[in-house]
């Protein structure tokens, strides 16, 4: 295998890579050198729209969105009408996932109200605008994605007195920063509400939690700017620790009371976001709302009991595709080059299509999208991942394909679509025809690394001066590191024997160190040489804390069947 990797011998070196990377984003130090609220394109004019309403008690719709960061939206909103402003006139919704995506057309209907504001979403919603613009009401969208040119302008020209929209990806928005959360934003509109009526609150760190919570959750790059200073200061200077807000004290007391990104987005964000895709998002809301230790508690065993369902249903559904949907799978007899199951399930299984199509796209090394038949638009829709270098969005996108299809959004790896029953057999076999002329080389798994290092170079240094560059997370992954390796001894451990504890040691044998490879991929044969790319890692086990090697993955030195990529390549 040609290893076209950066070689390291000292840390130091690590830390300049490091350094440097965040050195080309625009970084910021403390909370006073946040961007100026009225940036925002439509900032001055929602504060009136809001003021406007409250000064003529007219009822307020918020509409917040139902993954882990329209829920923190909520809280914001929640705890900034129950503590900070006085005003009863006031509704606080979720979107409910099985009835659409954000803000519809029947939310107007079924919510009335004079002024309709959305949190995380909104900014693709012109039908509910128009909808809401025809009784009467103004609206204010808050929202973070990005604009799609089908759907804009949002509304007529006649109606720009009573719609604001407050996103920093709108055509001339002058707000420095794009990649910042949904509740970053929310947090804004709030800030200039309380400045507006002199409320004697510290917004910064009364929201703080969210606004770190959400920078991890919605995946925001942690290199740069708003996403990376919150969380940063939310972790790193143990404001985690102090903060008000009872869902991060039950977390920090049963799960970690150390937490990093990594173990924030793991460990909590799952349970919340499967609450939109078992039960409803609402059940995420109560939690993060509580304020009473033992009923927090209660409710995050309950959203554990949730995120348990979610897996279990994940699993019984790939069990029942695998058995079912063998024909569309790829065996050494159909050379299959693209999976495509259509499926006809329960639409309690829509929420967790996107994760099965990733499993079946790393088992079988090849794009998958599964879908799920809808009766009552006579159409599929689902989600698909990718693998290798296989940009699936693009495959969607070919002229014999785009034209079929409903809808399709995403990016490189991962998409969302819809495709009408009666095109369905069309696009199968030309999304087939596609698959079939991508060259083999962009089926192959691409694992990656910062460097390649001799394990002699290796010691405990090296996880605690690491350390010192947290948050870790998109676009600044938590560096792993390939090494040339003797496997000395294994042991499966789990109760499905699915995890795999190795002891390694260098050529010259002076070096050993416990890899520990969770889901292994195979086992090593003992004694044989493998290249190995891992994260460090401490083991504290018996009280003394020593090295240990994360395994992200195991090679064979002359048999490759990956390709091991420069981490920061393409970031
Ligand atoms: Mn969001």
């Amino acid at each position: 295998m040609d290893l076209n990797l950066r070689k390291f011998t000292k840390i130091e070196a690590v830390q300049e890579l490091l350094t440097s990377k965040l050195k080309t984003q625009p970084q910021i130090n403390s909370y006073e050198e946040f961007p100026d609220q009225y940036l925002f394109k439509d900032m001055e004019k929602a504060q009136n729209l809001f003021i406007n309403a409250i000064s003529n008690n007219k009822k307020i719709i918020i509409i917040c969105d139902s993954d882990t960061d329209g829920l923190s939206t909520y809280v914001i909103s929640w705890f900034f009408f129950k503590d900070h402003f006085n005003y009863d006139n006031v509704e606080l919704y979720i979107t409910n996932r099985n009835e659409g995506y954000g803000f519809l057309p029947f939310h107007v209907e079924r919510y009335p109200g004079d002024l309709y504001i959305t949190f995380d979403n909104g900014i693709t919603a012109s039908e509910a605008i128009k909808a809401a613009l025809d009784t009467g009401a103004n609206v204010i969208i808050n929202d973070h994605h990005q604009i799609d040119p089908d759907n804009w302008p949002l509304y007529p020209e006649e109606s720009k007195d009573r719609v604001a929209v407050v996103d920093p990806w709108q055509p001339e928005d002058q707000f420095p920063f794009k990649d910042i959360s949904g509740a970053v934003v929310c947090w804004y509109f709030y800030k200039t509400i309380a400045e507006k009526y002199n409320l004697k609150i510290d917004m910064y760190h009364e929201f703080l939690s969210e606004m770190a919570l959400t920078s991890i959750s919605d995946v925001m790059p942690l290199d740069r700017h708003i996403s990376r200073f919150v969380v940063k200061d939310f972790l790193e200077n143990k404001k985690a620790q102090t903060s008000k807000r009872q869902y991060i004290k039950t977390f920090l007391d049963t799960k970690n009371n150390e937490p990093n990104a990594e173990d924030i987005a793991f460990g909590l964000v799952p349970c919340l976001n499967a609450t939109q895709r078992i039960t409803k998002a609402d059940d995420g809301a109560v939690f993060l709302i509580q304020e009473d230790a033992d009923n927090s508690l209660k409710w995050m065993e309950y959203l554990d009991k949730i995120n348990d369902t979610r897996k279990e249903r994940q699993q019984l559904l790939l069990d029942y595709i695998e058995k079912t949907y063998k024909d569309y799978l790829p065996n050494k007899n159909n050379n299959l080059k693209f999976i495509m199951i259509p499926g006809k399930f329960h639409s309690g299984y829509k929420g967790v299509l996107g994760i099965i199509a990733g499993r079946l796209a790393e088992k079988y090394r090849c794009p998958a999208i599964v879908l799920n038949y809808n009766e009552s638009n006579k159409s599929y829709s689902g989600s698909g991942r990718s693998v290798g270098s296989i940009n699936i969005l693009e495959l969607f996108r070919k002229p014999n394909i785009l034209p079929h299809l409903t809808h399709v959004g995403g990016h490189k790896q991962a998409l969302g679509i819809g495709i009408p029953e009666d095109k369905l057999n069309e696009v199968y076999s030309n999304i087939l025809e596609e698959a079939n002329k991508l060259d083999d080389s962009q089926f192959i798994p691409i694992v990656k690394s910062v460097g390649y290092i001799d394990l002699k170079s290796l010691d405990i240094d090296w996880y605690y001066k690491l350390n010192e560059f947290e948050p870790f997370g998109h676009m600044f992954p938590r560096p792993s590191f390939t090494s040339k390796v003797i496997v000395k001894k294994t042991t499966l451990i789990g109760k499905q024997k699915n995890h795999l504890i190795m002891e390694v040691t260098d050529e010259k044998k002076n070096m050993k160190f416990k890899a520990l490879w969770f889901f292994h991929g195979f086992v090593p044969i003992e004694g044989k040489e493998y290249y190995l790319t891992f994260k460090p890692d401490i083991d504290d086990f018996r009280g003394e804390a020593k090295l240990a090697l994360r395994v992200l993955h195991l090679d064979e030195i002359n048999n490759s069947d990956i390709i091991i990529k420069d981490a920061f390549e393409d970031l």
